[in-house]
């Protein structure tokens, strides 16, 4: 800088940008002063805020171009504002959990504070024109997690720029000219997912911006106990060689310095942009002037010298010297202006506050209205208005109380007979209503549950074949008429998968769309991911269940919180194809079902039976828009299936068990390969005069919509849930559904079983198999069991 002369800078540099980034960074900051201050002062619950972070933030806003997606972490507050996605009202708004999209609409309150999101779909749920927008996935807290979609939004671009059935889809891309911008603070480069998605975007050579604010601190840890060494240093191997290998341009630069900062991100940008190779850029010496967030205080972990450092490279006032030093603006200017955007975040702040608060307050007053009338026309007038004077006298009354106020109302009433009391009861009932919506819509869109039964059709020349080839048949039909599937995994590209699903289809589809990966199940979720959030979709495969366990934290966290936590503002209708449940080994033959149940709550489940029900979901699942995992049978791909004439129709309904056999004495309750073992198990009870109704749930999530179970115990009045997951696991899960949820309690005359694997992993081979899961003398032994009980003169035990 030194080196340049004045006129030079300010030929590049024209007052008027420079001052309105200034006022933009020192508003900014300002709203983090004071958003701190009203986290302390028990407004709001929690604040973390980008002060510190300001000037790099501008300059990175500066090449952001319309199509674009930012994938960053609490930080990015001055960015968010710089590209016009994010104002202070929202700023105030999301700080104190103004829950209406309108007024918050990264998250519509259902989110912390500096989570920001842009909307991507309208309201109905369909894609707004991303490729025509500034575009920013919705932030989530696990440090590093927002790393594994930046994989899949950069490779978006090679796509789209790369494939020629793609070129239509100017609604997401144009030419694959967009690049996807990560951000991430310096701790968080300790987390493999941090170096997983460097490794994998550096193999794929896709547009990614890296961006790693560098505060030297992760809340109270220096980086000396955080990575092995200076990360430019450590991020060195990944510098692509100078005959243009494979690998990243690296930068390094000053937080502090304007003009270092725009020309650095020019540069990394014009690289990623034309020629799709990601860059880094290490953004060093950062301060954090409020300290890591409202939880604490830095004092108790910075060194007085690095205070005393941080105050004076802080970048607001280096910006200032800069502005100074090229006689861009007097003191006296500066001073003004300061004091003019004090004063409007103060008006601004004021007034978020009051779009908070004043339709709570209605609410309030209105269930304060009605407590009033029906005190009226109570004997418990005094202690009734008392309520309603208590709520009124808070400080800071939030719609919780009145729910309060209401339960001690009710419990006053409860021996009296007045008209009031069924408005209260009314009003409690669209209260729960409107809060069910504010704060539990849009986990799923429901839209896979609409999709129509097309059931398959057989011919006499329906060819037999094996499993694994029905898949393959499913998949090519699959890839010929949707040109927005792409698949990929380990060993899925040029050998086809490890049992052959894709075999012979990356010759005919090319390798961008049947493709491998490295061996990183987190990274080939988020590649999943981000390929969805720009409008494909991906079939990422797990290659076993066993190994989704590295992927279920993205999955969990991610995915399955998505829709959710925008309040329909994102999706990211990923498909997740692993196999799994039984074979001969461990690691190779878990059933893992209850873990993923419990944490994919925002996915579907999905558990077909064999090759040909697979085919099904795929089919139905494609044609809908929501996030699923697919378990194949693992020891199913050799089975010979029938090959239906309308493999590319059919659909299986997400939801709907199917009754695979009729009886009138027991229900087994399953799914997966035991569908097959219960079947010879049910031929031997057959013989021994008992006839189970055996039912296929299929779907674990969403589970029986239709109390399909239910039915079939009003006529069996018994039922065993059977699977191969641990004791407690997913048997526990259908069962509630079925028993309590359902209400099939009441049908019952027996206690309800279940049979399920052992709590260990299963043991190898045959025989460690068979004491490890269940089979089919269990079954018999089960069922038999349950029928000696209720009949034991006709039913007399075995031994
Ligand atoms: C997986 C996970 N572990 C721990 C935390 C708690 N946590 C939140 S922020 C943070 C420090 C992050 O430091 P850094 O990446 O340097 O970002 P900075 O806040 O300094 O900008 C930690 C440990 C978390 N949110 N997620
Ligand atoms: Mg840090």
């Amino acid at each position: 800088m030194a080196t340049k002369s004045k006129s030079a800078v300010n030929k590049k540099f024209t007052r008027k940008d420079v001052l309105a980034d200034y006022r933009l960074a020192y508003r900014s900051r300002q709203a983090s002063l004071i958003g701190r201050r009203e986290v302390l002062s028990g407004k709001a619950k929690f604040g973390i805020f980008g002060d510190g972070k300001e000037l790099a933030q501008i300059a990175m806003a500066k090449v952001f171009q319309k199509g674009d997606f930012r994938s960053g972490y609490y930080r990015d507050q001055t960015f968010m504002l710089a590209i016009g996605e994010h104002n202070f009202d929202e700023f105030f708004a999301q700080l104190f959990a103004h829950a209406d999209v309108k007024a918050e609409p990264a998250s519509g309150g259902r989110a912390m504070n500096a989570h920001f999101a842009t909307r991507s779909l309208n309201e109905d749920g369909s894609w707004k024109p991303l490729a025509d927008l500034y575009n920013s996935s919705a932030d989530i807290s696990p440090t590093g997690s927002q790393m594994p979609r930046l994989v899949g939004l950069a490779y978006a671009s090679k796509l789209y720029r790369e494939l020629k059935e793609l070129k239509e889809f100017v609604q997401f891309s144009h030419h694959g000219n967009e690049i996807a911008f990560g951000t991430i603070g310096n701790a968080s480069c300790a987390e493999g997912m941090f170096w997983e998605t460097v490794n994998a975007v550096g193999v794929l050579q896709a547009p990614m911006v890296l961006s790693i604010w560098d505060d030297e601190y992760g809340i109270s840890v220096p980086n000396e106990f955080q990575l092995a060494g200076d990360l430019p240093e450590l991020l060195s191997g990944f510098q692509r060689n100078k005959k243009g290998g494979a690998g990243y341009e690296v930068y390094s630069v000053v937080g502090w310095d304007y003009q270092e900062l725009i020309e650095t991100y020019k540069r990394a940008t014009d690289l990623a942009r034309k020629e799709h190779v990601p860059t880094i850029i290490h953004v060093k010496e950062l301060t954090q002037p409020q300290g890591h967030s409202t939880s604490g205080s830095q004092e108790r972990y910075k060194s007085p010298e690095r205070l005393k450092w941080e105050e004076e490279f802080d970048c607001l006032r280096k910006f200032r010297e800069w502005i100074r030093g090229q006689d861009l603006a007097t003191d006296e200017e500066l001073d003004k202006f300061e004091t003019e955007d004090r004063t409007e975040m103060e008006a601004i702040r004021a007034r978020a506050w009051e779009a908070y608060k004043a339709p709570i307050r209605k609410d309030i007053e209105e269930f304060g209205d009605l407590l009033v009338e029906v005190a009226g026309s109570s004997k418990h007038l005094d202690s009734l208005n008392a309520l309603v004077k208590e709520i009124s006298n808070s400080a800071n009354p939030l719609r919780q109380d009145m729910m309060i106020a209401y339960r001690k109302a009710m419990v006053i009433l409860k021996d009296e007979q007045i008209p009031g009391k069924s408005m209260l009861v009314q009003w409690k009932q669209k209260q729960d209503e409107i809060g069910m919506e504010r704060y539990s819509s849009d986990l799923y869109s429901h839209s896979s549950e609409r999709v129509p039964e097309v059931k398959a059709k057989f011919s006499e020349n329906s060819p037999v074949l094996n499993g694994f080839e029905i898949v393959n048949k499913g998949f090519d039909a699959i890839f010929k008429r949707d040109p927005r599937v792409i698949a990929f995994g380990e060993d899925l590209g040029y050998l086809g998968d490890v049992n052959q699903g894709f075999a012979g289809l990356q010759e005919k589809y090319g390798v961008l769309r049947v493709a491998d990966t490295g061996i990183r199940e987190v990274t080939i979720m988020g590649q999943a991911i981000g390929l969805a959030l720009r409008g494909l979709r991906p079939i990422a495969e797990i290659q076993y269940l066993d190994y989704l366990l590295y992927a279920l934290q993205i999955l969990s966290d991610d995915v399955a919180t998505l829709r959710w936590r925008t309040k329909g503002g994102q999706k990211a209708p990923i498909i997740v194809r692993t196999r799994g449940h039984r074979l001969e080994g461990i690691w190779h033959s878990g059933s893992l079902m209850a873990g993923a149940l419990h944490l994919l709550r925002g996915m579907l489940i999905l558990v077909p039976r064999n090759m040909l029900q697979a085919v099904g979901f795929y089919n139905s699942v494609l044609a809908a828009d929501e996030p699923a995992v697919i378990v194949e049978v693992l020891n199913g791909y050799r089975l010979k299936e029938r090959l239906p004439d309308n493999i590319s129709e059919f659909t299986v309904p997400v939801g709907v068990p199917e009754i695979l056999r009729s009886g009138k004495d027991a229900t087994v309750v399953t799914y997966g390969p035991l569908c097959r073992i219960a079947t010879e198990a049910a031929e031997v009870l057959s013989g021994l005069g008992i006839e189970i109704e055996l039912i296929d749930v299929q779907s674990l999530m969403p589970f029986d919509s239709h109390g399909k179970i239910v039915e079939s115990l009003k006529k069996t009045n018994r039922v065993l849930f059977l699977d191969e997951d641990v004791p407690g696991g997913t048997t526990a899960f259908m069962m509630q559904e079925a028993l309590e949820k359902q209400g099939g309690y009441q049908w019952l005359d027996s206690a309800p079983r279940t049979l399920t694997g052992q709590a260990h992993r299963p043991a190898y081979g045959t025989d460690g198999n068979y004491w490890s899961k269940p089979n089919a003398e269990q079954i018999i032994y089960s069922i038999y069991g349950m029928m000696n009980e209720s009949n034991p003169k006709k039913f007399s035990k075995f031994y």
